[in-house]
């Protein structure tokens, strides 16, 4: 291992800075009313210390940065898109690549090409833009995901696995022909960042392939899911962050992937695959929603940064620094007895809101509450990951009541020091001294997609 003795340490150093505001409690009052007690409808500039969400909000590096440069913005044959392929190529393994603008163009898609109308896909518990996407192409997601996924205190390392019994149960009951794929997220965002290990990845692909059911990686976060494998699975303490990404790759047909996140970008996508129709198939569909094949709403010096970034965020010390922040901000909340999701996940902290505010049912969206009075108090922006970003079934229009209804304390890549993880627990800490205080919230206004993105609601 080429870790340094505290990978808390920053693997890199300031070169440019942005300012930040500090603001009273009265002026954020205001601001959260404003936004109807949702933190997505925040005014960026509004908020302090930002831990919305680990998506786009990285940091890029002067290699990035000087990368970005080297654009070539031609319509067609872009070279960045050519150095994004290698790349792709070298460090997932996929045959085809088709760029899309952020990792849902990929889901689209994907759940395009793969999915008839009634069909089944099963996945690792559901996200929340890739359910949408699989079930307005005609699918029914049901989780596979094994239950101590869904208890925050349970301490499996590898919480994201999927229950194979659950899955072959599937297939009896319904079908094989009638299960368009099977998604798996590595790691696991709503379960809380939970990694899949490699002996179970490496199962669903065998029984998959049996069945003739193809597998589709969500490789969002692969590579945080690589150093989990890394640092707990055994056999694969001395293989390299990038060759067990290949390997855990290698079980299966392809992937969906969000460039904004482990590839320190601030914006793109792809899908990936290796069978040449489905290839053809997302190519045609990504010339109609994204752009041509060899750009996919992406720009070149777009390309060029995620290409950058992949090769970075896949050195074994890269992710170790970024679990361990999680792990230093995790720890402290611990340590003061906040209830969190455990283990502490890979992108960020998850506190157990339905702990956090036992007194707040969850029809009153208590995780909601929580990010909206993390912000008031201290001007330090979460998200809710609960009732809310559960949303309803499709067929009886209920909500689901997640039995994980968290706060997401999300972990930009490379923006935030220790001494603003300390401000981020203390406000934590002292929110949850006055915890028996807190009222809950009703829902006044609610879209018909993704309603968390947008909901807005009244205090109770
Ligand atoms: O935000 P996109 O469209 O680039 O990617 C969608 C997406 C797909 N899969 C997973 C696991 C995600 O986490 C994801 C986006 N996540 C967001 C925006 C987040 O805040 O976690």
């Amino acid at each position: 291992m080429t870790l340094t003795s505290n990978p808390m340490a920053e693997p890199y150093k300031i070169k440019m800075v942005e300012p930040v505001k500090i603001t009273t409690r009265e002026f954020r009052e205001k601001a959260a009313k404003e936004a109807g007690h949702n933190t997505f409808l925040l005014r960026s500039e509004d908020v302090y210390i930002d831990l919305l969400t680990d998506s786009g909000t990285n940091a890029m590096s002067e290699s990035q940065w000087a990368g970005m440069m080297l654009g070539d913005e031609a319509y067609a044959g872009s070279k960045n898109y050519y150095f994004l392929e290698k790349v792709m190529h070298d460090c997932f393994g996929y045959k085809h690549l088709v760029p899309t603008h952020q990792g849902r163009g990929a889901e689209n898609l994907v759940s395009n090409a793969l999915i008839k109308p009634g069909q089944y896909v099963p996945g690792n518990m559901y996200f929340t833009t890739t359910r949408a996407h699989q079930e307005l192409a005609g699918g029914n997601f049901v989780d596979v995901i094994i239950d101590d996924a869904h208890d925050p205190y349970n301490t499996n390392p590898f919480k994201g696995d999927v229950d194979l019994k659950k899955y072959e149960d599937l297939i009896k009951r319904v079908g094989a022909e009638q299960i368009a794929y099977i998604t798996i997220g590595v790691t696991v965002n709503l379960a809380g960042g939970q990694p899949v290990s490699m002996a179970n990845l490496k199962a669903v692909y065998e029984l998959s392939q049996k069945h003739k059911i193809p597998v589709i990686l969500d490789a969002t976060r692969a590579i945080e899911n690589a150093y989990f494998i890394k640092v707990r699975e055994k056999g694969y303490e001395n293989k390299s962050v990038r060759e067990i990404l290949r390997e855990m790759c290698s079980y299966s047909d392809g992937a969906t992937c969000s460039g904004k996140k482990d590839f320190h970008t601030n914006i793109g996508g792809f899908a990936a695959c290796n069978d040449d129709a489905m290839a053809e198939h997302m190519r045609s569909m990504c010339v109609v929603y994204e752009g041509l094949q060899t750009y996919g709403g992406m720009t070149g010096r777009d390309m060029e940064a995620m290409a950058r970034g992949i090769l970075e965020a896949s050195e074994d010390h890269v992710m170790a620094h970024r679990v361990a922040q999680a792990e230093y901000l995790g720890n402290k909340l611990i340590a003061a007895g906040i209830p969190i999701v455990l283990p502490i996940g890979g992108h960020g902290v998850f506190i157990d809101a339905r702990a956090f505010y036992s007194h707040i049912p969850q029809e009153q969206y208590p995780a909601q509450k929580l990010a909206n009075d993390i912000y008031v108090h201290s001007g330090v922006r979460t998200m809710e990951r609960g009732n809310v970003s559960a949303g309803r079934c499709k067929e009886t229009g209920k909500e689901f009541f997640p039995k994980l209804e968290t706060v997401r304390v999300t972990i930009p890549r490379r923006v935030y020091t220790q001494s603003h993880f300390d401000v981020v627990a203390d406000a934590i800490i002292d929110l949850y001294k006055q915890r028996d205080k807190a009222k809950g919230l009703k829902m006044v206004f609610e879209p018909k997609y993704l309603r968390f993105f947008q909901a807005r609601f009244e205090m109770l």
